[in-house]
C-alpha cells in the first residue's frame, strides 16, 4: 500500500495541535440546569379540595372532609406518565386554598383531617414511591398564595411557609423542581377574616432566603418561578414560547408576579445576565384541575403537536399538565390523548436523515478534528462542531448522496459554553438550485422547524450573526408522516359540509348513507353539499404508510340554510346561534330571546330540539330551565316543551330534548326561563331542530 505521506503528516499534526477550547459565553447554565433542560417534557398534576368542588381557585374555606377520592391511584399517576415519555411529574402539593396533600405538622387543613384513608394517607410519599418505581423525577408545586392560612400577609406565614418547604424536601426523596406561582395575594378565608390581603410581591416573602434553605436541602433542585433563579415562566398558560427565546434573563429586574413580566421578559434577553431558561406550562384541558364538563374538550393531537414543537422546539421544556378526577385517577380521555402525542412524536423522529450525511463547514476551530463538523451528525450531544474565535458568520452544509424528503430539521447549540446564535437561515438544494426555505433568529438547547415536504439534496445552515464562535452540537433532519386523525365533519349555515384533517397529504373517505366507508368508498374532494337528514361517515388513510384512522361519525339533520331569526316583528337579529358554529355565540337577554323567532324556511316535521350553551373556557349564560315551542305561522304558537337541562352546568354539551309526537311547524321559539347564577343573559352557541326524518 502506497502511503500519502503528506496526509498522514496533516493528520499527525491535526491530532496533536493544541487548539484552544472555545470560551464561554456568558451566562452559562449550572450543571443542574443542564440536567434539567434534557428531560424536556414532563408532567404537572393539579389535584385538591378544588377537585370536589369543582373549582379552580378554592377560597380556603371548605371542609378537608371534602377531599375523598373514591379510587386514588397514584401508580396510575405514574404509569401514564411514563408510558407518555415524561420524565417527572410536579404535583400541587398545597394549592391557593391551602389544603395540603401531606399531612403537615403545621396545619389541620391537609389529608390527615380527610376521609382518605380515615385520614391516615399522605399522598406525596406514595407518589414518591410511585415514581421511583416508575423512574420518574417528582417536584413539587407549593403556592406562595395561602387563601386558608390565618397568617397569610403577616410576617409570621412566612416561617409556616419555610417549615412546609423543610417537610416537603426532607421527607420524601430528590424533589427535581421546586414551583412557585406568580399568583399572589387577594381575597380569601384566612383562618375566617374573609377579607382581602395584599401582600408587597417584591419584598414579603424574602425570596433570598427561602432559595437558600431551598438550596441547603436539595442542592440539586430546580427553582422555578417568573425570575428563577433557575428556570424561568413563558409568560402564559399555552404551552407555546416564542420564536426568540433566549436562556439569559435579565433576572434582577424581575419580581414573582409583576404585570408587565409577560410582555417584557417571558422571551429571555440576549444581553441577559443570568442563565434562567424558560419552561412552557400548559393543560391537556381548558382549565387546571378536573372539571367533568370538559371530559370532551381534551386537546387535540394537532393542538398537542403544535405545543409540543413551539414548546421544547422552542428551547424551553414542556410542563404538561394532567387534572386528577375525583376519582383519584388520570381519567380515560386525557390518557388516550397523551399517547397519541407519544406515538406520533415517535413517528416524526425516527429516522435522523442527518446521520447519513457528509458535513461541510466554511470555518473549523483550529482545523482539528475535534471541531469536526461531523460532530453535528454523530448522535452526540457532547461533541460539537465549533468556529474559530470571532468567526460568527459561518456555514454549515449537509449532502446526502441521493435527494431525501425531509419536513423537520431539529438544530442544538452546545449550551454548557452559553446560547450564542442571534439569527440563522436555511437553504436547501433544490434540483439543483439553492432556496431559501427559513430565517429565523435563536436556537439555545433546542431548536425545531417544520417545513412543508422538501426533496433535496443538500442543506446548508447559515449562520448570520451570534454572540460568540459557533458550537453547534447536533443537527437533526426527519421525514415526519402524516397525521392519520379521524376527520372533522364540520357544516356552515350554507349547509357546505367540510372534512377537516391536521395534515393534507392523506387521503378522506367517505359514505352518506350509514354504512362503513373503506378505500373503496367516495375520496373526499372538496365541500359536499347536504340539505338532508343524512349520516356521514369517515376515515383517513395515508397510502404511503398504510395507516388508517378511526372513523368519524356525524348525524347531520336538514341543513339552516333557509334559516331566519328576527324579533316578533321581523326585525332581524344575530344568527350566531343558528350558524351551525358552535365556536361562535349569540349573547341575549332573556326578554328579547323571548320575543324573537327563527323561521325554519319551510314547513317541517320536528320531533324535538337542541340546544348548545356556550363552550368557552368559562362556563356562563347557560339555560338552565326552559320552554320550548312552535308555531305554523309565526304568531300563534304552541307548547311543545319545558322543563330543565339536568346537569348542564356540570356538563353543558348539546341537550337534546324529543316531544310526545313529531308536529308540522314553520317557526320556532326558545324561551329561557332561568339561566345559570339568576343572570339575565343567556350565551347561546346553537339552536337547532329534530326532524322525525332524524337517523
Ligand atoms: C396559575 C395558578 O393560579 C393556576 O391555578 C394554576 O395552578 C397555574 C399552573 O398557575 O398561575
Amino acid at each position: 500500500m502506497k502511503i500519502n505521506w503528506f496526509l498522514f503528516l496533516v493528520i499527525i499534526l491535526q491530532s496533536c495541535a493544541i487548539v484552544e477550547s472555545p470560551n464561554p459565553v456568558l451566562p452559562i447554565p449550572r450543571e443542574q440546569q443542564v440536567i434539567w433542560q434534557e428531560m424536556e417534557y414532563y408532567g404537572f398534576i393539579h389535584f385538591g379540595i378544588n377537585t370536589f368542588v369543582d373549582k379552580e381557585w378554592g377560597y380556603g374555606d371548605k371542609s378537608a372532609k371534602i377531599f375523598n377520592p373514591s379510587n386514588l391511584d397514584v401508580r396510575q399517576w405514574a404509569r401514564v406518565a411514563k408510558e407518555s415519555g415524561m420524565k417527572g411529574l410536579i404535583v400541587t402539593v398545597k394549592h391557593h386554598d391551602g389544603f395540603c396533600l401531606w399531612p403537615s405538622k403545621y396545619t389541620e387543613y391537609s389529608v390527615k383531617n380527610s376521609p382518605w384513608k380515615n385520614g391516615k394517607g399522605d399522598l406525596i410519599k406514595e407518589l414518591a414511591k410511585a415514581c421511583k418505581e416508575y423512574e420518574l423525577k417528582m417536584g413539587i408545586y407549593l403556592s406562595p398564595w395561602d387563601r386558608n392560612h390565618p397568617d397569610y400577609g403577616k410576617p409570621n406565614y412566612i416561617k409556616y411557609f419555610r417549615n412546609q418547604l423543610t417537610e416537603l424536601l426532607t421527607n420524601y426523596g430528590d424533589i427535581f423542581e421546586v414551583w412557585f406561582d406568580g399568583a399572589n395575594g387577594g381575597d380569601g378565608y384566612y383562618g375566617g377574616a374573609k377579607e382581602i390581603r395584599t401582600v408587597d410581591k417584591k419584598t414579603y416573602y424574602d425570596w433570598n432566603n427561602t432559595n437558600k434553605l431551598i438550596r441547603k436541602l436539595q442542592p440539586n433542585a430546580i427553582i422555578w418561578s417568573d425570575n428563577g433563579p433557575d428556570a424561568r415562566w413563558i409568560g402564559n398558560e399555552h404551552g407555546f414560547s416564542y420564536k426568540t427565546t433566549w436562556s439569559p434573563l435579565l433576572r434582577d429586574s424581575i419580581y414573582g408576579g409583576m404585570t408587565n413580566y409577560a410582555v417584557d421578559y417571558a422571551m429571555g434577553q440576549e444581553n441577559g445576565t443570568h442563565w434562567v431558561p424558560g419552561e412552557a406550562d400548559v393543560s391537556i384541558r381548558p382549565n387546571w384541575f378536573y372539571h367533568k364538563s370538559e371530559d370532551d374538550k381534551v386537546k387535540t393531537l394537532k393542538q398537542l403537536l403544535d405545543i409540543y414543537y413551539q414548546s421544547v422546539g422552542r428551547n424551553s421544556t414542556l410542563l404538561l399538565n394532567i387534572p386528577i378526577d375525583k376519582r383519584g385517577l388520570v381519567h380515560e380521555n386525557d390518557e388516550k390523548q397523551l399517547k397519541k402525542l407519544t406515538a406520533q412524536l415517535k413517528r416524526d423522529f425516527a429516522n435522523n436523515l442527518a446521520l447519513n450525511a457528509e458535513t461541510k463547514a466554511s470555518n473549523i476551530r483550529g482545523n482539528v478534528l475535534k471541531y469536526d463538523p461531523d460532530k453535528a451528525v454523530d448522535g452526540d450531544k457532547n461533541t460539537y462542531w465549533a468556529t474559530d474565535e470571532g468567526k460568527t458568520k459561518e456555514s454549515l452544509t449537509l449532502s446526502f448522496k441521493k435527494p431525501i424528503q425531509f419536513n423537520r430539521l431539529l438544530i442544538q447549540e452546545y449550551i454548557k459554553l452559553g446560547q450564542r446564535v442571534k439569527q440563522f437561515s436555511v437553504e436547501a438544494e433544490i434540483n439543483g438550485t439553492w432556496r431559501t426555505i427559513e430565517r429565523q433568529t435563536t436556537i439555545g438547547y433546542k431548536r425545531i422547524l417544520r417545513f412543508e415536504n422538501i426533496t433535496a439534496s443538500k442543506i446548508r445552515l447559515n449562520f448570520e450573526a451570534s454572540k460568540g464562535s459557533l458550537l453547534i452540537s447536533n443537527v437533526g433532519v426527519y421525514n415526519a408522516p402524516p397525521v392519520v386523525e379521524a376527520p372533522l365533519i364540520k357544516r356552515n349555515k350554507q349547509g357546505e359540509v367540510t372534512l377537516e384533517v391536521p395534515d393534507k397529504s392523506v387521503s378522506i373517505f367517505y359514505t352518506l348513507n350509514g354504512s362503513n366507508p373503506s378505500v373503496k368508498s367516495t375520496e373526499y374532494i372538496d365541500k359536499l353539499n347536504i340539505h338532508e337528514p343524512t349520516t356521514i361517515k369517515a376515515f383517513v388513510f395515508d397510502s404511503i404508510t398504510n395507516r388508517k384512522s378511526e372513523v368519524t361519525t356525524k348525524n347531520l339533520d336538514i341543513s339552516k340554510k333557509l334559516w331566519e331569526i328576527s324579533t316578533e316583528n321581523g326585525i332581524p337579529l344575530s344568527e350566531l346561534a343558528i350558524d351551525d358554529d358552535i365556536k361562535t355565540n349569540w349573547p341575549v337577554s332573556k326578554q328579547i330571546l323571548s320575543k324573537s323567532k327563527v323561521n325554519l324556511g319551510k314547513i317541517t316535521n320536528v320531533i324535538g330540539f337542541t340546544y348548545t350553551p356556550t363552550q368557552t373556557r368559562w362556563v356562563s349564560g347557560v339555560i338552565t330551565h326552559y320552554k320550548f315551542y312552535g308555531s305554523i305561522d309565526g304568531e300563534n304558537w304552541i307548547k311543545l316543551s319545558s322543563g330543565e337541562f339536568s346537569n348542564i352546568i356540570a356538563n353543558p354539551i348539546q341537550q337534546k330534548v324529543i316531544f310526545k309526537k313529531s308536529i308540522p311547524i314553520k317557526y320556532i321559539k326558545l324561551v329561557a326561563d332561568r339561566i345559570m347564577g339568576n343572570k339575565d343573559k343567556a350565551i347561546i352557541a346553537e339552536i337547532g331542530i329534530i326532524s322525525n326524518k332524524q337517523l
